[in-house]
């Protein structure tokens, strides 16, 4: 993984920004360990439509204990003790446990993914790291595609990106956009924290994710959707309730300050420390 600071500037980017890239963050030797890993897996193409995003690729999700994939249960558990580590501060990484990854496969020439926005109920945090080929991430400013920032995801990269209630932020969901390999194929390994797969999105054929439900840009409500929901509401109220108790604090201090100013430059400034003295004797008496 790559190093403690590095991670954590990039964690503190998701969260002012919406996304970050770390060009390094794994080595070759594991990266060729997950693709082999995932190669004989049960990929499905993406639906070639979805809304207004068009896709070419092939995705396989994995929600179970991972027994099959130990590489990629190894990252997963590294990088959510990393992200715990170097997030800390930062409302909604203390919670992040991501329960669903996404491997996705898109071969040369393919259109890769248009514009689109990751699913809302998947909270905090989205972490894609490339295991093999290289393609051009863009962060979009508009459905156009047009970049705020292009990275070349290749192999040993991760992209992050921020979800729902990081910071504390409602909804910061970046608009991003993958291209398919020049040559070759290329494989990508994304965590999510699913709040909770709906009756709607589930299907026992994909893996407990319809292919395509990626790229929705609503997810339906459920008690687990709702929990999620209003722990994220909760982190953002204190987080808020926090800013305003040093609002309060500082406010505080300046008006005692412009009152004892005013006190010590007022022409009576001694008079009016009288009748307070006489006030307490009196009533002491
Ligand atoms: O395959 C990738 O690198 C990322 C794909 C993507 O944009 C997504 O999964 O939302």
């Amino acid at each position: 993984m790559a190093p403690h600071l590095e991670r954590r500037q990039a964690l503190h980017q998701v969260h002012r920004t919406g996304a970050a890239f770390i060009q390094q963050a794994l080595p070759a030797g594991f990266c060729s360990r997950v693709a082999a890993e995932v190669a004989a897996a049960a990929f499905e193409k993406l639906p070639e439509h979805e809304g207004q995003v068009r896709q070419e690729g092939e995705l396989v999700v994995l929600t179970a204990d991972l027994g099959a994939y130990p590489a990629i249960k190894g990252l997963r558990d590294e990088l959510t003790d990393a992200v715990r580590m170097d997030g800390a501060g930062i409302a909604g990484l203390d919670r992040w446990i991501p329960n669903e990854v996404s491997v996705q496969r898109y071969q040369a020439g393919a259109i890769g993914i248009t514009p689109h926005l990751d699913l809302e109920k998947y909270q905090y945090l989205i972490a894609v790291f490339t295991v093999e080929g290289t393609a051009r991430f863009t962060l979009c400013k508009n459905r156009a595609g047009d970049a705020l920032a292009a990275w070349p995801a290749r192999p040993g990269s991760l992209v992050l990106l921020r979800g729902p209630g990081l910071g504390g932020i409602d909804d910061g969901r970046p608009l991003h956009a993958i291209t398919g390999p020049t040559a070759g194929q290329r494989i990508s390994v994304g965590f999510r924290m699913a709040a909770a797969p709906t009756s709607s999105e589930c299907s026992p054929t994909h893996g407990g994710r319809r292919p395509g439900c990626l790229l929705g840009e609503k997810s339906s409500g459920s008690i687990e959707t709702a929990t999620a929901d209003l722990r994220a509401r909760a982190d953002r109220a204190e987080a808020e309730a926090g800013a305003l108790r040093r609002e309060r604090d500082e406010l505080r201090t300046a008006l005692e300050a412009r009152s004892e100013a005013a006190a010590a430059t007022s022409p009576d400034a001694g008079q009016r420390k009288q009748p307070k003295r006489g006030r307490r004797a009196t009533a002491s008496e």
